[in-house]
């Protein structure tokens, strides 16, 4: 799993050869959590991957043949096949790849934990169980967890005070050996958003 911390390509760059066999690869950009999402459901699911940084402040012109919209994530395998928007590339990697199914295979489980993942914001404050579709980190997690990443870096996790469950989740998705160790530190988050906001090239580097 290569890339995660390498410089992110901008305009003028050359576009990336073709992706190895028996590996996928993923646009991304260090900061950004609808990626977030995708790399935590690639590392969940163990599968072999590289990571070509974006530069979204200067972007490649040949990053628009991936996705029209300039938008990361975006994945591409070997035989040229590209799916983006953070959603599908999560559902994609867990319908395509083997290992540990994220979504539940009960089709009426799966519709339930949707459902939660629509009204995520208003179930959190009365979960019954520590994660999201029960006692074991699922899609439902991953998909939610970059936003409380997002919110740590921004200093704005006063609130959570009045919800001890949702504390508590967050406690146990911090210890998730996946989720954990993609956490941002909130000072580089801060660093980073300095940057962005100023709409320097500099941004998506931040720390590199
Ligand atoms: N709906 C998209 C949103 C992706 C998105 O907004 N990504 C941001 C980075 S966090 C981006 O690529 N921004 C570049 C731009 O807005 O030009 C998804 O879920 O994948």
């Amino acid at each position: 799993m290569s890339g995660d911390s390498t410089k992110s390509l901008g305009k003028g760059s050359s576009p990336p050869g073709p992706v190895p066999e028996g590996v996928i690869r993923l646009y991304s950009m260090r900061f950004c959590p609808f990626a977030e999402r995708t790399r935590l459901v690639l590392k969940a699911k163990g599968i072999r991957h590289e990571i070509i940084n974006i530069n979204l402040k200067n972007k490649p012109d040949w990053f628009f043949k991936k996705n029209p919209l300039g938008l990361v994530p975006v994945l591409e395998d070997s035989k040229g096949k590209v799916v983006y928007e953070s959603v599908i590339t999560c559902e994609y990697l867990d319908e395509a790849y083997p290992g540990k199914k994220l979504w539940p295979e009960d089709p009426y489980e799966k519709a339930r934990q949707k459902m939660i993942f629509e009204l995520s914001t208003t179930i959190l404050a009365n979960k019954k169980t520590t994660f999201f579709g029960g006692n074991s980190v699922s899609m439902t997690d991953y998909l939610i967890w970059p936003w409380f990443g997002l919110l740590e870096g921004l200093e704005l996790t006063d609130y959570v005070d009045h919800t001890p469950k949702l504390k508590l989740w967050i406690a146990a998705m911090k210890k998730d050996p996946v989720a954990g160790p993609l956490l941002i530190k909130p000072k580089d988050r801060q660093n980073f958003f300095e940057l962005y906001f100023k709409n320097s090239h500099e941004a998506c580097d931040y720390g590199l």
